[in-house]
């Protein structure tokens, strides 16, 4: 009984805690209590594994029973993020929900689907705690600062607003000063500019004279992977694949060679920014870049990809190093996919005064205009580390940057449905023709045909062959 108190009176500070603008969003729990009441005969749900911090990660196959061609498809790559693993659910619920739904059918005909929506489930437990902060690694406890001390110095909601922003410090040696045309961005300081240092909002716990440098947690899911992997940086994990949920999916993925297609969704983007071929690693082992002969089926697809979701304007994001969607193509070999789950509408160049760090502006002007409570203006408070100092806090209010109002991810989840039935039509198709018996006499027969594929993707990409990822075509005669 005082457990089961203690759990909802626990509940009830979370459920209190959540800022309103994000309701409907749901936590690891309630979103995979939703997954398993998903019924239908070629829908199956299991456990891939279950994290550090608790949280089972879902598998969820759709087929009719036998191994077809299979698309894998993973939400939230980025843990900060809930959008993808939300539009996968709706995708998922709208395509089971019609009976005799013919494309469900159809899909199942040719394919298998695996879908992961929520592999990345710890970090995203920050969203919907009392105190929102920002985090995009799992509850691995490290050592981030190299002191001995694993997760000594988290931060602190001193202003007491229930999220974790910034704090300022006016300092004339420092580098940062606000934007002119929009304080809560600090931009660096021209020298005739008042002058701040910038920490994260908390307070010096172990006095080494660092702010908020090792708090709970982890290791970083996209930064865990073995394409450019950030050796010794924090988040990235003692080694790659260290983490008991990027283990599970590249294990997974390799026991599944019928996968040709990974679509997942993060930062890195490459239907809206394709990525770029280059020309100077012709000829080099190590490939870091597109190659050329794949780099048009991204162009193809990035078509459909606008059909479906609508032309946006963003900002460039993401990184390469140690990222899935990078692996999934460079070192998986398939075609990989990825989408950015929402993004800020950037506004008008125009709008630029000013054009230090104009994208971000441009971004944040456009929630200024249209998420005004997303920026916090300056407001002092006393510090204990800097009794005799001006110290302020404010800033962005923690994923207003990232995470839209719970209606967007219904309508994406449309959308991701067109994307998906365009792909379909573009895949491998391979076709029998010009079949002819000829006897060869004393009752031996030869028969030959030719083998065509009448699809517009390849069966393995040029990258699959240099990886060794191209499996043998099984085809009945
Ligand atoms: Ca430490
Ligand atoms: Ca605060
Ligand atoms: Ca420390
Ligand atoms: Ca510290």
């Amino acid at each position: 009984m005082k457990k089961l108190c203690i759990f909802m009176l626990l509940y009830c500070v979370s459920v209190q805690g959540m800022d309103p603008f994000f309701k409907g969003y749901r936590n690891t729990a309630q979103f995979n209590k939703a997954l398993t009441i998903l019924t239908h005969e070629y829908l199956k749900v299991k456990s891939l594994t279950t994290t550090l911090g608790g949280n089972e990660v879902l598998l969820i196959t759709l087929n009719k029973g036998e191994v077809k061609p299979a698309l894998l498809i993973v939400g939230d790559t980025e843990g900060d993020n809930p959008v993808g693993s939300e539009i996968v659910y709706h995708w998922l619920q709208k395509l089971i929900a019609k009976e005799n739904n013919i494309t469900l059918s159809e899909l199942l005909d040719k394919n298998t689907i695996y879908a992961i929506p929520r592999p990345a489930p710890d970090a995203l437990s920050n969203f919907f705690a009392a105190v929102q902060q920002r985090s995009s690694v799992n509850t691995k406890r490290v050592d981030d600062d190299k002191d001995l001390q694993k997760d000594e110095d988290p931060a602190e909601d001193l202003n007491e607003d229930g999220v974790i922003s910034i704090m300022r410090v006016e300092d004339d040696q420092a580098m940062l000063t606000p934007h002119p045309q929009l304080p809560q961005l600090m931009v660096k300081a021209l020298y005739n500019e008042k002058k701040y240092k910038v920490f994260s909002e908390g307070i010096d716990n172990d006095k080494d004279e660092l702010f908020n440098e090792d708090g709970v947690g982890g290791v970083d899911f996209n930064r865990n992977f073995t394409f450019r992997y950030p050796y010794f940086e924090n988040s990235a994990g003692p080694h790659q694949i260290s983490e008991r949920e990027t283990r599970a999916l590249a294990d997974f993925a390799f026991a599944h060679p019928e996968i040709y297609m990974v679509l997942s969704f993060g930062k890195e983007d490459n239907l809206q920014h394709l990525w770029k071929e280059n020309p100077k690693e012709t000829g080099k082992r190590i490939k870091t870049a597109v190659l050329k002969e794949d780099a048009s089926l991204y162009h193809e697809v990035s078509k459909d990809y606008v059909e479906a979701f609508g032309e946006e304007k963003s900002r460039v994001q993401g990184s390469a190093a140690g990222a899935f969607s990078h692996w999934a193509y460079f070192h998986f070999g398939r075609l990989s996919l990825s989408l950015r789950p929402w993004s800020i509408p950037l506004m008008d160049e125009k709008e630029v005064k000013d054009k230090r760090q104009s994208d971000l502006l441009r971004e944040w002007l456009w929630l200024q205009k249209n998420r005004p409570e997303a920026l916090l203006p300056w407001r002092e408070i006393t510090h204990i580390d800097f009794p005799n100092e001006k110290v302020e806090i404010g800033g962005l209010k923690p994923y207003y940057d990232t995470v839209p109002p719970y209606a967007v991810c219904e309508k994406k989840g449309a959308a991701f449905s067109q994307f998906i039935e365009a792909l379909i039509k573009k895949q491998v198709d391979i076709q029998i023709e010009n079949a002819q018996l000829k006897s060869s006499g004393n009752g031996a027969y030869r028969l030959t045909f030719t083998v065509k594929n009448n699809g517009s993707l390849p069966s393995a990409l040029q990258m699959g062959r240099l990886s060794r990822q191209v499996h043998p075509l099984n085809i009945h005669v």
